[in-house]
């Protein structure tokens, strides 16, 4: 492969798509796409109670971190930022890093550096490259498949098998609730940590899967055990944190790492929480004592319909594993496909309902979408039902049909995934409610744990429960009359219990904070229907920047 003539002294910009992202424009913005990854696609359906953050594009820090040349990370910015950047700094490479439904402010950005920076070697990665005769839609002079650190390594003439670096990120950003934003204080959120990108598992829509390699492939950045506790002290250190966000698609699958992390977490009495991505199937491989003494206080699980066939499902009774979970203070934050193969319009609403009955603390809804690059966007070409007059920008699950479904028309698709965001909340209410409930079983069974790691880690959780959380279940319970009475008798029921357990704080915080709260909720709701968004801030950040003058 050919190397920069710069080699590692060759000065790089790395930008992600630039904002504003919740509104419609031309360059594939869309309001129904914001950058927020609860809001977008798990609790939209939510108003004031929708759990509302940021994540920062971790791709790019990552790249960043792990090469030795002068580099910047611009992050969110706006068209102006960019150009201002480009104009402000000469780069000899400047990268852009999108997903699909970005290309259309790909082109532009490409446009922009040919324009501003002439001189700049344009490479661009990250799953926008997956789209077939993308090199004929954007003019870029590299466009990079997969795995990008080891590429822009190799392309600066750097040792592409050195170790990983991790940089240092926090998790979730100017996160909301209820129309309050809590404070951004050191250590308050979880820190990333991302073991690996892609998964063996190879389901046929995975995009993540297909994209770094397919069925059977995936790229470790951490073999061992004994690697991810030394990055994950580092980060702790560094951060003050003790709660990870572990981006690994399934972290759990590769038992013996999780188990040597166990081994030394518990040799050096890290009482760390892990929030975590896994296949059902992987979840099995753990007794619940494991996953609890391993700090999993959180599992993202795809919930896809029995009938659909998926391996990772099958011989588990994935409801039961839902319940068992939750009774042992893990939350679950299920993952349900909408409008699969054997959906028809008579049977869809029955699945929908099957999946809501799971009473998964989160639930994210998707509809069964062909992405470029994966098995299943092959096999819907090779059968002729994509549609052909489809914005890519359009093309991301949250709005309608890309394909002809045999029973389910592309209006009708919207509508069932709506409804299903929609019936989850009304029948098992605002997420912040399960959550509670989930977290006082956890404290309840595990209280008196011989480990002391773990009575540290509930005795954290039941901490916010017992006073902020507490003054919030006092606002849903009020609120939620409104959208389902059983409901909010559920909640009132819960909060009685919270306070039976801590009578003087949480009756303390619900009186006093409740009405702010309220307050605060109620003035979201009125925000919310005036359409009021939310976008991230831009960041800036350079590194090895002083040697580069
Ligand atoms: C965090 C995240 C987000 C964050 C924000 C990220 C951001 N700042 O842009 C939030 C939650 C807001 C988000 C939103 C959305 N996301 Co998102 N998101 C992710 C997630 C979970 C992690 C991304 C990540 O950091 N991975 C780890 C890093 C290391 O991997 P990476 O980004 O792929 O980067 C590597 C390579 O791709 C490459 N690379 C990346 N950039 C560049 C640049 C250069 C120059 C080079 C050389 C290489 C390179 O090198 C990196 C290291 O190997 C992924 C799933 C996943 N597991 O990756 C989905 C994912 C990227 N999101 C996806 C989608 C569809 C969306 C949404 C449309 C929401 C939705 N409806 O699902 C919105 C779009 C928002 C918008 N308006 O643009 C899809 C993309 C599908 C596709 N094929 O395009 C993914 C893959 C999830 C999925 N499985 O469907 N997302
Ligand atoms: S198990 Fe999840 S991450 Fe792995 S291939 Fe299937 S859908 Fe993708």
């Amino acid at each position: 492969m050919e190397t920069h003539p710069k080699k590692s002294h060759a000065r790089i910009l790395l930008s992600s798509v630039f904002g504003p992202y919740a509104q419609d424009d031309e360059f594939g913005s869309r309001s129904i796409n914001p950058m927020e990854l609860y809001h977008n696609q798990v609790t939209r359906a939510q108003g004031s109670f929708s759990l509302r953050m940021f994540h920062r594009s971790w791709g790019i820090m990552m790249i960043q971190e792990n090469i030795s040349a002068p580099c910047s990370v611009l992050d969110f910015p706006t068209r102006k930022a960019f150009a201002r950047e480009l104009t402000t700094n000469h780069y000899d490479i400047v990268g852009i890093s999108a997903i699909i439904v970005n290309v259309g402010k790909v082109r532009e950005m490409c446009r922009m550096v040919r324009e501003l920076s002439p001189d700049s070697v344009i490479v661009v990665g990250g799953h926008v490259a997956a789209i077939p005769g993308v090199e004929n839609m954007i003019d870029a002079d590299h466009i990079v498949k997969g795995e990008g650190i080891s590429w822009m390594r190799r392309y600066l003439g750097e040792d592409e098998h050195a170790p990983i670096r991790h940089p240092l990120i926090v998790s979730g950003l100017e996160t909301r609730i209820m129309g309050m934003r809590l404070p951004n204080r050191k250590g308050g959120t979880a820190a990333t940590i991302i073991p690996s990108v892609g998964c063996p598992t190879g389901c046929n829509f995975c995009t993540t899967s297909a994209f770094f390699g397919g069925k059977g492939k995936f790229v470790n950045f951490y073999e061992t055990g004994d690697e991810l506790f030394e990055v994950m002290c580092h980060i702790e250190a560094e951060l003050k944190v003790h709660s990870f966000f572990v981006m690994d698609e399934n972290f759990l699958l590769h038992r013996t790492r999780a188990m040597r992390l166990l081994e030394l977490m518990k040799q050096a009495g890290k009482s760390w929480e892990l929030s975590v991505f896994a296949s059902a199937n992987a979840i099995r491989k753990y007794t619940m004592l494991e996953l609890v003494e391993l700090g999993v206080s959180w599992v993202w699980m795809g919930l896809e319909s029995p009938k659909a066939g998926y391996s990772k499902l099958q011989g588990n009774d994935v409801r039961q594993l839902t319940r068992e979970l939750r009774e042992h203070g893990i939350r679950v934050q299920g993952s349900t496909i909408v409008g699969l193969e054997h959906h028809t319009p008579d049977n869809i609403v029955e699945e929908i309902e099957s999946a809501i009955a799971h009473q998964t603390d989160f639930h994210q809804f998707m509809l069964y979408t062909p992405v470029p690059g994966t098995p299943l966007y092959q096999e819907m070409a090779e059968q002729g039902r994509l549609l052909s007059d489809i914005d890519y920008a359009d093309v991301h699950g949250q709005y309608k049909f890309n394909f002809r479904h045999a029973a389910i028309s592309r209006e009708d698709s919207k509508r069932f995934l709506d409804w299903a965001f929609w019936r989850d909340f009304e029948k098992n209410g605002p997420s912040l409610y399960r959550m509670c409930g989930t977290i006082l079983k956890g404290w309840r069974r595990y209280k008196d744990y011989p480990d002391p790691r773990v009575r540290e880690r509930f005795e954290r959780e039941v901490k916010k429960l017992s006073s902020a959380y507490n003054a919030a279940l006092w606002v849903m319970e009020k609120e939620f009359k409104k959208v389902n009475r059983s409901v909010s008798e559920r909640i009132h029921k819960l909060r009685r219990e919270v306070e039976n357990e801590f009578p003087f704080i949480a009756r303390l915080t619900a009186a006093s904070l409740g009405p702010i709260l309220l307050w605060s909720t109620r003035r979201e709701e009125n925000r919310l229907a005036k359409g009021s968004t939310y976008e991230p801030p831009t960041f800036v950040e350079r590194r090895n920047w002083v040697s580069a003058t």
